[in-house]
């Protein structure tokens, strides 16, 4: 039920909208499954975005991207300040129409359409830099790992809480060269690492979740996919630290002025990155261990899998849908 005067309580309204929201998701996902595979990551990204900015329309908030496309100026939508929704509760905006361009492109496992939304001022702003982060699942003693500490102390303590040995373990990271040294230590303490060529909103997630086989994911990846993740371990109730990384003066100032009012150079916890009541969904665009991706069955039918969760309930749900284009005049691109 839409509220014209917008008087319920945010509570009544935010179940509904967790549901409206994969709506969003799965018609980015749609839009950029056409390009999977074809080598042209912009225009993959491209199509997310329109489908993801028009789906947006019909969603009931009064909503503000803080975490989008980039500056106003750099991005002709979705970039960061742009109003969407058809009017209701005030809320921030989180995305990334397609989490992993370069994954959809070379048709690569784990390529996702993501949307985060929480009520305003809930999220960081963070700038398109990068974050340091460290993430792994719920139950387990608070401060099991920290991003002061050495990655082996963090293995060596999170075995003990797992109860697992060391050679257990599986650390997540993407496949970089500023992750040697990391990645030589995990493995040195014994560890087995998982490398990804991209998309660490994916690995964070399989870090918190029970039936994959990541248990920590670390290292740095982009500031905006960290408060991504943020919204999304909330929700599985899992830890997570991160760290802005500035390369100078200026990305810090810009870092400080986005930030309202919390000094961004500082090590900053899962509520800081993302508080209050938050809403999550992803779609699969290419399969991967987390979702399957975009199955099409012949030129009007598609099945869509998606993950939609609420830090509030706690509930985590898998959707599959069977998309029917006979029934619209298009393809919801
Ligand atoms: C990171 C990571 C993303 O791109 O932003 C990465 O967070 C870019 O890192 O998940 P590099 O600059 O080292 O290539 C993704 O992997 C995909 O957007
Ligand atoms: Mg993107
Ligand atoms: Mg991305």
């Amino acid at each position: 039920m839409i509220d014209p005067q917008h008087t319920l309580p945010y509570r009544v309204t935010d179940r509904n909208l967790a549901l409206e929201l994969v709506r969003v998701t799965e018609a980015a996902a749609i839009a950029s499954s056409r390009w999977t595979g074809r080598g042209l990551k912009n225009e993959a990204d491209g199509a997310a975005v329109q489908a993801m900015r028009a789906a947006f329309d019909t969603v009931a908030i009064d909503g503000t991207v803080v975490i989008g496309e980039g500056e106003m100026d750099e991005a002709p939508m979705l970039y960061i300040g742009e109003k969407v929704g058809s009017g209701g509760p005030a809320m921030d905006i989180a995305v990334d129409p397609l989490e992993g361009t370069n994954l959809c492109a070379k048709s690569l496992p784990n390529a996702l359409t993501v949307v985060a939304l929480a009520e305003r001022g809930k999220f960081l702003h963070a700038p398109d830099i990068y974050m340091e982060k460290i993430v792994v699942g719920p139950d387990l003693p608070e401060g099991v790992v920290d991003l002061d500490n050495t990655i082996a102390t963090n293995l060596r303590q999170l075995a003990k809480a797992k109860n697992k040995d060391i050679s257990e373990l599986v650390l997540c990271a993407l496949d970089r060269e500023r992750h040697e040294e990391m990645i030589a230590q995990a493995r040195e303490a014994g560890a087995r690492v998982q490398l990804l060529s991209d998309g660490d909103v994916a690995a964070a997630i399989a870090a918190c979740i029970d039936d994959s086989d990541v248990d920590i994911y670390a290292g740095s990846g982009g500031a905006p996919e960290g408060v991504l993740a943020a919204a999304a371990v909330r929700c599985v109730k899992g830890q997570m630290q991160g760290r802005l990384l500035f390369e100078d003066d200026g990305q810090r100032e810009r870092a400080r002025s986005m930030a309202e009012g919390l000094d961004p150079s500082r090590k900053l916890g899962l509520y800081d990155l993302a508080s209050g009541h938050v809403l999550f969904s992803a779609t699969g665009v290419t399969a991967g261990s987390l979702l399957d991706g975009v199955r099409r069955l012949g030129p009007n039918r598609a099945i869509t899998n998606s993950i939609v969760m609420r830090s509030k309930s706690g509930t985590v749900r898998y959707i599959e849908s069977h998309h029917d284009f006979t029934t619209r005049t298009q393809e919801p691109t």
